[in-house]
């Protein structure tokens, strides 16, 4: 038998242990971690078994915490696929791993191990390489396995990790545990075939298309089969579940259940992307996506069973960067083939060990501002705050040059990462676009404050007559420890009556709250 896969490669551990560690920290939501988020993919290395947070600490996916400081990529070397996704229009990348609207190209597994070179030595802090689509990776299993083979040769220090709707999964696990992947997502929109019959019109199975709920009933055991088998090897399990109002929306508390019990490790609901230029049955049928409260509600439910991942951003599937950034027209093949490639293993691991640094520094600060909250009275009071960030995990975007704002919930658990609202650019080369601001403040507009590097007079007045206190006192500095400073000035202000608290349900008549008493 293959070593690999009864040891863990990084630690050589029997997997029975590493497995059983995985299990324990499943139940997280219950677990001590002192004053710190007690669940969720922002736990640090107290809150898991060192082997565990071995694999996750530099996955931006897997980590909510990575993800300000490091970077995936995908390869887009899978075109197939074996089955119909009624959000997906074939002429588009995979919708289960991106967002509908972007096309890929194409790449064999030589052009695709010659780009992720090139990639690691101009992005250091890129960590991991996705295979993703733009159809479903196991149904391509040549090139998906050629393509995983040649880069854990040239870089080996690159995590592996592939998204897959899971038909062909049971067929591959073996193989996938010997290229040393050690992070399979798969999607899993129903356990119960008469909703997924609703999902999928067809697969194709033993060399024939089938349909309605036999397809469902298919799909959902070949799932949760390939599920058990990876996670039986100890293979860290993410399950991606598009959340289809009317349909599935309900139902993926009882996917949730599913999972949790078979050993996912995280489960991050996206919301269904649906638009009648999409072409996809659920475009053209008017099939609507959940709103952003919608589908907090949903993954807070979940929240008590498992950890939730809430940063995914549907990235394409030949995306590159941090996630939320985009970097693959950077790196397109005639770019790639004309650059000067040299792996650089020790530089790499110079900049990562510096990026580490800073990351200890931003928790150091983070647990001294926890300290000074929780001697506060903060009386149930939470709130929400917008944060533009271009990554680090500090406060580093222009107010304008914003494509999207993180999301955080300040309470006197301190701030958790809750999300992120896309916006367009307020700032069109040197002016401020109106239209985009009006965007701006309705993606925002449950946020108490919104932190920037810096802003302009005319959009400062505008946020604040709708409710939202810019804040730029705290620009290039981190994050949590910012926010967490500027909760604790908020609950003083709201104790001497200088504004009111208005709940977030409330955030329609928050029209001037920050005019002073
Ligand atoms: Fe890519 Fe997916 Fe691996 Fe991440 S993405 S294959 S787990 S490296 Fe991440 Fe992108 Fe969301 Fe996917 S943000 S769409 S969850
Ligand atoms: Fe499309 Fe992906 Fe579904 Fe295949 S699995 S039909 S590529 S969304």
């Amino acid at each position: 038998m293959d070593d690999s896969s009864t040891f863990d490669v990084v630690t050589a551990e029997p997997l029975d242990d590493i497995m059983q560690k995985i299990a324990e920290h499943k139940g997280c939501g219950t677990s001590s971690s002192g004053g710190k988020a007690s669940c969720g993919s922002s736990d640090g290395p107290d809150d898991m078994a060192p082997e565990i947070w071995e694999k996750v600490k530099n996955h931006p996916c897997y980590s909510e915490e990575a993800h300000h400081h490091y970077a995936r990529m995908h390869v887009a070397v899978a075109p197939a696929c074996n089955i119909q996704c009624n959000y997906c229009n074939r002429k588009y990348d995979c919708a289960n791993e991106s967002r509908p609207g972007v096309v890929s190209e194409k790449l064999s597994p030589e052009q695709a191990a010659k780009k992720v070179l090139a990639v690691a030595s101009t992005i250091p802090q890129m960590t991991v390489l996705g295979i993703a689509g733009p159809g479903d990776p196991l149904a391509n299993p040549a090139k998906t396995f050629k393509t995983f083979e040649l880069i854990s040769k040239t870089a080996p220090d690159i995590k592996l990790c592939l998204s897959t709707n899971g038909l062909a999964l049971p067929d591959h696990v073996e193989t996938i545990a010997r290229y040393n992947v050690d992070h399979v997502t798969i999607t899993v929109n129903m356990t119960d075939p008469e909703v997924g019959a609703e999902i999928y019109p067809w697969i194709f199975w033993n060399h024939k298309r089938v349909t309605g709920k036999e397809a469902a009933k298919i799909l959902t055991d070949r799932q949760m089969q390939g599920l058990e088998m990876l996670t039986e090897r100890g293979i860290l399990c993410k399950i991606n579940s598009v959340m289809i109002p009317g349909i599935n929306d309900q139902h993926l508390v009882e996917v949730n259940k599913a999972v949790k019990s078979r050993g996912a490790f995280l489960h991050n609901i996206m919301p269904l992307i649906s638009a009648p230029e999409h072409g996809t049955v659920f475009g053209l049928s008017g099939q609507r996506g959940p709103s952003a409260q919608e589908l907090k509600a949903l993954q807070d439910s979940c929240e008590g069973e498992m950890n939730m991942m809430r940063h995914c951003r549907q990235c394409r599937a030949d995306a590159v960067g941090l996630l939320g950034e985009d970097r693959s027209a950077e790196f397109t093949t005639d770019k790639i083939m004309e650059m000067d490639v040299a792996y650089d293993l020790e530089s790499r691991q110079a900049y990562q060990s510096a990026v580490e640094q800073e990351r200890l520094a931003k928790v150091a600060a983070k647990e001294a501002e926890m300290e000074t909250l929780s001697r506060e009275d903060v009386d149930g009071l939470n709130i929400l705050v917008a944060v533009a960030t271009k990554g680090n995990g500090r406060i580093n975007e222009h107010f304008g040059h914003a494509s999207e704002f993180q999301v955080y919930e300040l309470s006197s658990s301190g701030a958790k990462f809750v999300g992120h609202r896309r916006v367009d650019l307020y700032c069109q080369g040197g002016y401020g676009e109106e239209d985009s601001l009006e965007t701006v403040i309705r993606a925002i507009n449950d946020c108490t404050a919104v932190f920037v590097a810096k802003i302009g007079h005319c959009p400062k007045d505008s946020l604040l007559a709708a409710g939202i206190e810019p804040i730029d006192e705290y620009a290039f500095e981190f994050i949590e420890q910012s926010a967490i400073a500027y909760f604790r000035n908020y609950l003083a202000r709201v104790k001497s009556g200088e504004i009111a608290h208005v709940a977030r349900g409330d955030a329609d008549i928050r029209q001037g709250a920050f005019i002073s008493a």
